[in-house]
């Protein structure tokens, strides 16, 4: 051979190696099951998961301060059972970045380990809307400012020890980023994280507007299927379905909004369509959440909207289908008569709205306080509070609205874990 065409033959050798090992790689990274991997503490440097594998939560994961997760789409992360202290979760903590962003052929999907779906699929089949609580949820905790009644303008979230830094949230940064979700779908969580304290699907504390929150899914969770706790992120095309406790929860003056979001749900399982507190503290009180836009449907025909504790914001644009109460709180002095401070004087001074929906909801205007007397008497609640109420009430809300332009469930079709069991 002579050395021009052994070195010809060397080239083509090399070629095909190159091409092999290429290719061989390129399936490794994109396509090629690589089975699970189980995550557990602290993420010590920026991490991406991949969507060639399934990630399993064991015990509380967290993305600590100065940490990004990307999560690539197509993803499925799957939280191990177990509750109290050995409870699943993924916690953001304050600082720390979560870069969650699927698509809609491709969503993230974060279920339980009991949950059979596999790589490629957007359902498993073993599970439906009655399983809850097989594994924890998703927890984001930002710098937005919150009003919390241990700390004021901080707070420690529910279920996590209190000597634990990771679970600090709130500041003074109502911008501030953790991240992006898009294209997320939560499923069967709900576990107990600590004592007495249920996690929610989608936990966010002061979390801030800086944050992307667009395209999330929450089904089947056995407390709320997103709480927020302060701060001022707005969520886009969220759709809470089969919660057991509320759809939206509020506390801790919210100065966010939930926008073109759905939810479906049994009020003879589930407790209500939107639970909402006020600020609990001194600091900051002039969060103001918004609700626009929605559509809730209580397949049950009772469901309802408890507005309580200084509530204070805008329900407008909204399609209530099955809702059978709006109620607003009182609070009232020890002679039973004074009205002080509560979602209803919110009400009457216009700093709770509700306008502009489409319901056939009554109002229902409560009490349950005396303001603490040393010997308790439950108020009966003055009719003339009711009356005022109506008058605002009636005229801003009806039936024969019909401009409420408020989100249908084309936006939640194809990725969603509803869409794939024709839920809708
Ligand atoms: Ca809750
Ligand atoms: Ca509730
Ligand atoms: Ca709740
Ligand atoms: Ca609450």
């Amino acid at each position: 051979m002579s050395t021009t065409k052994f070195s010809k033959l060397l080239f083509v050798t090399i070629l095909v190696l190159v091409i092999f090992i290429s290719c061989k790689y390129e399936d490794e990274s994109s396509d090629f099951l690589l089975g699970n991997e189980t995550k557990m503490g602290k993420l010590l440097q920026d991490e991406t998961w991949y969507a060639n594998k399934i990630y399993e939560l064991e015990g509380k994961v967290i993305v600590p301060n100065g940490i990004t997760l990307t999560i690539q789409p197509g993803t499925i992360i799957k939280g191990r059972q177990g509750d109290g202290l050995n409870a699943s979760a993924l916690i953001v903590s304050r600082g720390g970045k979560l870069i969650a962003e699927g698509t809609a052929n491709a969503p993230i999907i974060f279920t339980s380990v009991i949950d059979n779906i596999e790589l490629g699929q957007k359902t498993g089949t073993n599970l439906d809307e009655n399983d809850v609580q097989k594994w924890g949820g998703l927890i984001i905790l930002g710098k937005a400012k919150v009003s919390a009644k241990i700390g004021d303008t901080q707070g420690h979230i529910e279920g996590i020890p209190a000597d634990a830094d990771y679970g600090t949230y709130g500041g003074n940064d109502d911008n501030d980023n953790s991240g992006s979700l898009k294209y997320v779908s939560i499923r069967h969580g709900g576990i107990t994280i600590g004592s007495g304290n249920e996690i929610n699907g989608l936990t966010l504390g002061g979390v801030g507007a800086g944050t992307t929150i667009d395209y999330v899914e929450i089904i089947a969770n056995l407390d709320d299927g997103i709480e927020c706790f302060g701060g001022s992120v707005t969520i886009n095309h969220a759709l809470v379905a089969y919660q057991q406790d509320d759809a939206f929860d509020i506390d801790q003056n919210f100065s966010g909004a939930f926008k073109n979001s759905m939810v479906i749900y049994k009020s003879t399982v589930g407790d209500e369509f939107l639970e909402i507190d006020g600020p609990e503290n001194s600091t900051f009180t002039n969060g103001m959440f918004t609700i626009e836009n929605c559509t809730f449907i209580d397949i049950d025909n009772n469901g309802s909207c408890d507005l309580k504790s200084k509530a204070q914001g805008s329900i407008k644009n909204n399609l209530f289908t099955g809702l059978s109460n709006f109620k607003i709180s009182t609070k009232l002095d020890t002679d039973c008569t004074s009205v002080l401070m509560d979602a209803y004087k919110h009400y009457i001074n216009g700093t709770l709205i509700l306008e502009s929906n489409h319901t056939d909801a009554n109002l229902q205007i409560y009490t349950k306080s005396n303001n603490g007397a040393t010997t308790p008497v439950i108020c009966s609640l003055p009719t003339n509070l009711q009356t005022a109420a109506n008058a605002i009430y009636n005229v801003a809300n009806n039936t024969t609205n019909n401009n409420v332009n408020s989100v249908n469930q084309s936006e939640f079709q194809n990725w969603t874990w509803m869409a794939a069991n024709n839920k809708f």
